[in-house]
């Protein structure tokens, strides 16, 4: 339901997330005012590489009141490993949001855009669209182990895959939901069961035990290695993709590859229930090799907004983004680098800006 007014914290983080996330403030404000929606920006600084190097840590500590009581968070990109190891800064910032904002989908979308060359050969737009749904709060993603006798031949490290019920249980069911709500109404489990013994097992039983309250879904497993092989072989036979916390994130990152570019792939850390704010961020990150150099693609970032603004309940204004993107894409030399175009990053945003109707 619209409300019309919303709040978001704006964090451009690291990298080529302070050069894409003005674009996509450019193509939310166009939207906005076509729409009749307001939107208020509040921007924050931290979740960077500039603020560690002030504060010596990534967030200050009454983060969660600072950006907890807006209506969602629009981001960037986040990483600077030449100054700071991407752990320290991960874990620091995007993994504290998705945990204590309990932030347990992460939702990928992967489209093939008309005019998007796909890398994969006789693909066109319709072929490819599908959605990546990754749990986004446990799984391999813990913090449960530690390192013994450091810098001694004995030394050992160990880290924990954590499954709770509840937790890959919520994530099935609103990758059930998702597949029942679509036209093929397909579901696609993402598994290793045959060499990680404990846990994966455990993810293919919750599967089946969710199956059978969506009778009208079909479903089926892979395991990851050839489930990555039919993304590059048979992309058209996916509708909805569930997978644990590493295996949700390699899929999203080789999926958008399918379709021309990682660039383009938006997401959203999303609290289904509302009770926290959700963030929306492309997929790629900060990108170190091209920062500073004004080509990098906003597109990820542009869509991303789409989806908060749809996500915010404001449907007709975020697919008006989508349609913009679209048509900005379909025209080669609004195109970016990476997609054979020779805009830059200002151009490409503003050529999707003036496309919003
Ligand atoms: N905008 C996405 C971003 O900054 N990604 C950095 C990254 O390494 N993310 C890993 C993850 O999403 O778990």
């Amino acid at each position: 339901m619209s409300k019309k007014q919303y709040r978001i914290a704006v964090i451009p983080g690291d990298g080529i997330g302070k050069e894409v996330m003005p674009e996509g403030l450019r193509v939310l404000e166009a939207a906005a005012k076509k729409h009749g929606v307001s939107l208020h920006f509040d921007h924050f600084d931290f979740s960077s590489w500039d603020y560690y190097e002030k504060h010596g840590q990534m967030m200050p500590d009454d983060w969660k009141e600072k950006i907890g009581k807006h209506d969602a968070i629009y981001f960037g990109a986040v990483g600077w490993p030449a100054k700071i190891p991407d752990h320290v800064s991960l874990w620091g910032s995007l993994i504290k949001f998705r945990r204590e904002f309990d932030q347990y989908v992460n939702l990928r979308p992967v489209r093939l855009m008309p005019g998007v060359p796909s890398p994969l050969a006789n693909r066109k737009p319709g072929d490819i669209d599908f959605w990546v749904v990754r749990e986004n709060t446990e799984g391999e993603y813990s913090s449960v182990g530690g390192r013994m006798f450091p810098d001694t031949d004995r030394e050992f490290v160990t880290q924990q895959t954590v499954m709770t019920r509840t937790g890959v249980d919520r994530i099935l069911k609103f990758a059930f939901e998702l597949a029942q709500s679509r036209p093929k109404k397909h579901l696609t489990s993402a598994t290793k069961s045959n060499g990680i013994s404990i846990t994966m097992p455990y993810w293919d039983e919750r599967v089946e035990a969710m199956a059978k309250k969506f009778p009208g879904v079909k479903w089926d497993k892979y395991h990851i290695d050839i489930l990555t092989a039919n993304f590059v072989l048979h992309p058209d036979w996916f509708d909805v993709v569930v997978g644990s916390n590493l295996f949700g994130d390699i899929l999203s990152d080789l999926g958008p590859a399918c379709t021309g570019t990682i660039g383009i792939a938006p997401s959203g850390n999303i609290n289904p229930e509302g009770d926290f704010p959700s963030v929306f961020e492309p997929v790629h990150g900060s990108a170190p090799d091209i920062a500073g150099q004004g080509i990098a693609n906003p597109i990820g970032a542009i869509w991303s907004g789409a989806m908060m603004l749809e996500h915010l309940g404001e449907k007709i204004a975020g697919k008006s983004i989508v349609d913009a993107i679209e048509r900005t894409l379909a025209e080669r030399t609004l195109r970016t680098k990476d997609l054979g175009g020779n805009a830059d990053t200002t151009a490409c945003g503003k050529a999707v800006a003036d496309m919003v109707d």
